[in-house]
C-alpha cells in the first residue's frame, strides 16, 4: 500500500488497514484530492491479500462534513460541470467499498454530515463514539441525499426515519443512531479507539473469503426475492465449502482448540 497521500493517513496493523481522512481544519470535507485518494486506497486495499479488514475514519473532531462547499461553490457558479458528473466520482468510492471482498468498517466520532454520512452508510458496519452527530445535511441547502443515501438510509432505518432524516436534516446522536440501527455499536468516546481496534482485529482474523461471500449474499438479497436468494445461497455455500478456512473451522472444533483462519 502506498502511504504518501496528501489528504489521507494510512496505517496497517496486522490485517487491519486504517484509512484516516485528514483535512481536520475543514472537518474532513471532501475535496477532489481526498475523494480520489480515498477511492484509490480502498480499491488497492481490496486487492491486497495482507489487508483483511479496512477501517475508514476521520482525523480531528469529525468523521467528515460532506462535500467541501468552498471549492464546489466556485465551480458550480462558473457552470464548469454538472453535479451528476461530479457524483460519479463518489459512486466509484461507493462501489469500491461494497465490492471489496473483505469487511469495510466506518469508525465515526464527531460530525458525519452530507455525503460523508452516506459514505459511512455505504460501509458494511459502523462503530460510533457517543459524541457522533449524523446529519443528512442536504435538505438544509436544498439538495437531495446523494452518495447512495437514498438507497442505504431506508434499508438501514426504515422509510419513516429515512424521510425524517432527509427532510428535516436534524442531527442524530451516536446513542440514537445505535437505537435505530444506523450504527452497529455506540461506545463512550474514551473507549472508541480500543473498541474499533478490537472489532476490526477480530474481523481481520476471520474467514475472509467467506466474509466476501457473506457480503455478496446479504447485499444481493435486499434487491432480490426468496427463490433467487436461496439459489444464490447454494452457489455461495458450495464456494465456502471449498475454502481452507472452512476445513480449519471444522478441524478446530473437533480438536477443541481456537480457530486459526488464514483468509483462504
Ligand atoms: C467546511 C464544511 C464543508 C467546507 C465545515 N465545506 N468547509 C455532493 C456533491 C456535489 C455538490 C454538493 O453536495 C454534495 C453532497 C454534500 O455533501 S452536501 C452537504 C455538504 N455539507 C454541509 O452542508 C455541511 C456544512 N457544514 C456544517 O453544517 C457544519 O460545519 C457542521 C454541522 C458539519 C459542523 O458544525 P460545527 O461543529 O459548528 O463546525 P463549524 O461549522 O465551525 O466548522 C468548522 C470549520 O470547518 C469551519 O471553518 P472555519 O474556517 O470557519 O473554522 C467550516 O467552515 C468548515 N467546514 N463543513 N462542507
Amino acid at each position: 500500500m502506498r502511504t504518501d497521500y496528501q489528504c489521507l493517513l494510512i496505517e496497517q496493523d496486522g490485517g487491519v488497514l486504517t484509512v484516516t481522512m485528514n483535512r481536520p481544519e475543514k472537518l474532513n470535507a471532501f475535496n477532489d484530492t481526498m475523494l480520489e485518494e480515498l477511492t484509490e486506497a480502498v480499491e488497492t486495499a481490496a486487492q491486497d491479500e495482507t489487508v483483511r479488514c479496512i477501517v475508514i475514519t476521520g482525523a480531528g473532531r469529525a468523521f467528515g462534513s460532506g462535500q467541501d462547499l468552498t471549492s464546489f461553490a466556485a465551480r458550480t457558479e462558473a457552470h464548469t460541470m454538472k453535479v451528476s458528473e461530479h457524483l460519479t466520482n463518489y459512486h466509484r468510492l461507493v462501489f469500491a467499498i461494497r465490492n471489496a471482498p473483505k469487511p469495510v468498517i466506518a469508525a465515526i466520532q464527531g460530525v458525519a454530515a452530507g455525503i460523508s454520512c452516506n459514505i459511512a452508510l455505504a460501509c458494511d458496519m459502523r462503530i460510533a463514539a457517543d459524541n457522533a452527530r449524523f446529519i443528512e445535511a442536504f435538505a438544509r441547502i436544498g439538495l437531495v441525499p446523494d452518495g447512495g443515501g437514498g438507497f442505504f438510509l431506508p434499508r438501514l432505518v426504515g422509510m419513516g426515519r429515512a424521510m425524517e432524516m432527509s427532510m428535516l436534516a436534524d442531527e442524530v446522536s451516536g446513542p440514537e443512531a445505535e437505537r435505530i440501527g444506523l450504527v452497529n455499536k455506540c461506545v463512550p468516546l474514551a473507549e472508541f479507539e480500543s473498541t474499533t481496534k478490537a472489532f476490526a482485529q477480530r474481523l481481520a482474523k476471520g474467514p475472509t473469503r467467506t466474509y466476501a461471500l457473506i457480503k455478496e449474499l446479504i447485499y444481493k438479497s435486499v434487491e432480490s426475492d426468496l427463490p433467487t436468494t436461496l439459489r444464490l445461497e447454494g452457489e455461495l455455500q458450495d464456494k465456502a465449502f471449498e475454502t481452507v478456512d472452512h476445513r480449519e473451522g471444522v478441524t478446530a472444533f473437533l480438536q477443541k482448540r481456537p480457530t486459526q483462519y488464514t483468509g483462504h
